[in-house]
Formats: C-alpha cells, structure tokens, sequence
C-alpha cells in the first residue's frame, strides 16, 4: 500500500516486530582499492566516494569513525524525498554501539515525572498513536566548507541534509503517560553512543517542556516506510520538525524530565550561536552574545546544473532544484538568471507539508552566448528570504545565502 507521500508502508513493522538484531557486521567500513572521488568547489574538498557502510550506498566519506557521510548532491535531483541508503551521517562520539537488539531495547522516561516508563519498542508502536510528518534533517554545519574564512569542524558541502517521511509517536503521548510534574523546565535527551574515554561529555541534548509537549516533535520508529538505517539510529529516535538536527538525537533511549535549564556541555558549550540576524558577526568579532542553535532557515538550491554547466544557446532549459523554508513552508521560490539583476517566480511542485523539500522549476531561454550568473532564492511562509551575502560565525553554523551557479552558454 502507498501512503500520500507515495512510500510503501509497514515495512518496517515487519522489520521491528521481528526484534532482530541490526548491527554494523563485521566492522566500520570496508575499504576499496579502486576509490571514486569527488571534489567539493573548496580548499581541502577532495572527498572518497565510499560504498563501505553498512546499509548506505554510494556516500561521500568525511570521516570514517566516528563516521561522517555526506549525500552525493545529485541524488537531492531525483526526488523529493532522499533514500535511506543515501541519507548523510553524522555522530559525535566514538563509541557507537556495533549492534542494537530491537527486541530488548528500552526507552525510559525519568526525572520529574509521576512515573517512570521504560518502554520497548513495541510497546511504543502499539501502545500510541502513529503520526507522519514529511520533514527536513539538516545539520547546522551543512555547507560549513564554504565559510571564508575557514572554521573548525565537519567541512561539508551542501549535501549535510536530507527530507524524510518520518513515521513515530508523538513525544507529547509519552510525555504524558510519563505524567510531567509542575516545576518541570526543560525535557533532556540521550542516545546510546558514549565517548571512548570517560572524560568526552556524553551527547545530550534538551528542549523546553513546551517545545517537546507541542505534539510536532515525534519519537520515530520509520524513515522513508522502513526501520531506520543503524546509522540513522536505529530503533528510535527523536524528530523536532523546523530545528536543525543536532536535536533529532539517534538511538534514543532516555528522557530525563528536569527543573532546570541544562548546562551540559552540548547545549552550554557546543552548538551556540551569537545572537545576531542570520547568526552573523565579523570575523574575529568577539563579546557577542550567544544561544544555543534553535530554527532553521530557508534554503534552495539547484540540482540539475551547477557551476560550469554548459548549455545550448537559443533553446528554452528547464532548471530545477529543490527548496524548504526551515521552520515554515515555502512561499515562494525566485529564479534568476541574469545574476540577481531580475528575477521571476519558478513553478513549486507539490507540497508535502511546510517541513519538506519542495522541488520547484523555472524556464530559461539564453539568447546568447557567454556565461550566465543563475540565482536562486526562497521565501518562507513567515516571509523570511535568503540572504545576498554569506554570514559567518565560527561554528560555522546556519549558512544560508543565495545559491548561483555561473554556466556556459555556447
Ligand atoms: N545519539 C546521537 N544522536 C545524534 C548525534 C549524535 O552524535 N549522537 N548527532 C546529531 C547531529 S549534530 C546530526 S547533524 C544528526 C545527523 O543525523 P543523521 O546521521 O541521521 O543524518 O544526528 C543528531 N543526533
Ligand atoms: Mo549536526
């Protein structure tokens, strides 16, 4: 059976309900001696295309362990929402469990609640509602190899992100059950990865109680209508629609409700952001205030030319991309061809709800021959647009700008 977002459903019921054993096999990566590359346009982008994870296909490979897979941008041009086996990763710390049991994975929920739950995965599945969203995951480094100056961190392209049909319960259900208890501030998440020494602070994450009770944030058992991929945390993990992912923690097994905002090293430390529109400020600039990362903002880009794309003068092309407005839906998509001099809207294909991919297509007829400065730029719901200019911030988060791809036309 095919839902409306044309994924073949339940799948993943078989998959889960069998309690199996997903796992790495026999170890991190296989390596192949005829390696594939690819060049992402910055200093230091020369990327192995690896086929060696397990339940991935062809990925562009930044770091092996822990691992950073990067999509392939071409896949972004064969559909709105992008294949498991091709979904980018990104984990933390070192110590990844090698195999998860399905059947005796639990989920607890403590601190301040009436009662401790501990839940396996099918008590989840049967014990609530089933929801879907169609949802943009996103790094906050995505694209961070294109910041000038350079910063520390995962050197990404644009391929740090994916959209996904996520299929779950919602975390307010659970919350709920748990019943949360009056002082309750902030709800704190954990997965089953730790650091391999002691000293590594574990990778927590927190939202506030109102956020994690909005009924949008989801506790997800499906991607895409199948168990998630290991790497993409296999058995649960958390959807916060709209935020950037550094959320959407994998592998999630503990919920801790807690009467205070947490301090731990991964929201105090990590992932601030100064508090500046577009998370902007001078190089070097120094004393500015910060938050930790929160919303997404629109992007778009193109997916079917890039930067020295040749093509044939006097015949009408169709250009093509993708589009999502961060935490809200696209509004519009504007094209460009003439280097952000004009522009005309392009044509939005179906929406899959405001937290999707949205693909969109324009025309373009060039009446000579030369180069051609094409831009793109979207417009979210809340009238939120790209920026012109690159920021920069030295997480290298939330970079956003306008996309040109300069082609040839002869
Ligand atoms: N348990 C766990 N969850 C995690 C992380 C992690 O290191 N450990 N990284 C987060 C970050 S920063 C990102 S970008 C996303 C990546 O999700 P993906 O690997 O499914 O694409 O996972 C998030 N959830
Ligand atoms: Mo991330």
């Amino acid at each position: 059976m095919r839902d409306e977002y044309g994924t073949k459903r339940r799948q993943f019921v078989h998959a889960l309900a069998a309690g199996g054993l997903i796992g790495m096999g026999g170890g991190w990566v296989r390596r192949s001696w005829a390696a594939n590359a690819v060049t992402l346009p910055f200093a230091n982008g020369l990327r192995e295309l690896t086929s060696g994870f397990p339940h991935k296909g062809e990925m562009l490979l930044l770091r092996s362990r822990p691992p950073l897979l990067e999509t392939p941008f071409s896949v972004f041009d064969a559909g709105v929402f992008t294949p498991n086996d091709r979904f980018f990763v990104r984990w933390h710390l070192a110590g990844i469990p090698t195999r998860v049991d399905g059947g005796a994975f639990r989920l607890v929920v403590r601190g301040l609640v009436g009662r401790e739950l501990s839940l396996s995965v099918s008590e989840i599945m049967n014990g609530f509602a089933h929801v879907e969203v169609a949802a943009v995951n996103q790094c906050a480094g995505n694209s961070r190899g294109f910041f000038k100056p350079r910063v520390a961190g995962g050197e990404w392209g644009n391929g740090a992100m994916g959209n996904a049909v996520w299929t779950g319960v919602r975390l307010k259900d659970i919350l709920d059950r748990a019943g949360v208890k009056a002082g309750a501030v902030q709800v704190r998440f954990n997965g089953l990865d730790t650091g391999v020494i002691a000293a590594t602070p574990d990778f927590i994450k927190t939202l506030t109680v109102d956020h994690a009770r909005d009924g949008e944030v989801i506790v997800a058992f499906g991607m895409n209508g199948q168990a998630l991929p290991f790497l993409n945390g296999f058995p649960l993990r958390l959807v916060v629609p709209g935020w950037y992912s550094t959320y959407w923690m994998k592998m999630l097994n503990d919920i801790e409700v807690i009467d205070r905002p947490d301090e731990n090293f991964w929201m105090a430390k990590a992932y601030q952001i100064p508090d500046t529109p577009h998370a902007n400020v001078e190089p070097g600039q120094t004393g500015v205030k910060t938050v930790p990362i929160n919303r997404m903002v629109p992007r778009s880009f193109f997916t079917n030319l890039g930067d020295g794309s040749v093509l044939p003068v006097m015949r009408t092309q169709t250009v093509r991309g993708i589009a999502f407005g961060g935490d809200a839906g696209v509004q519009r998509v504007m094209f460009s061809s003439d280097g952000g001099g004009s522009w005309m809207p392009a044509r939005l294909e179906k929406s899959y709800g405001k937290y999707s991919f949205r693909r969109w297509d324009a025309q373009f007829t060039p009446h000579y021959a030369g180069e051609f400065v094409l831009k793109v730029k979207a417009v979210n719901e809340n009238g939120v647009e790209q920026p012109d200019t690159p920021n920069w911030n030295s997480g290298g988060y939330m970079r956003n700008v306008v996309e040109s791809a300069t082609v040839v036309v002869a």
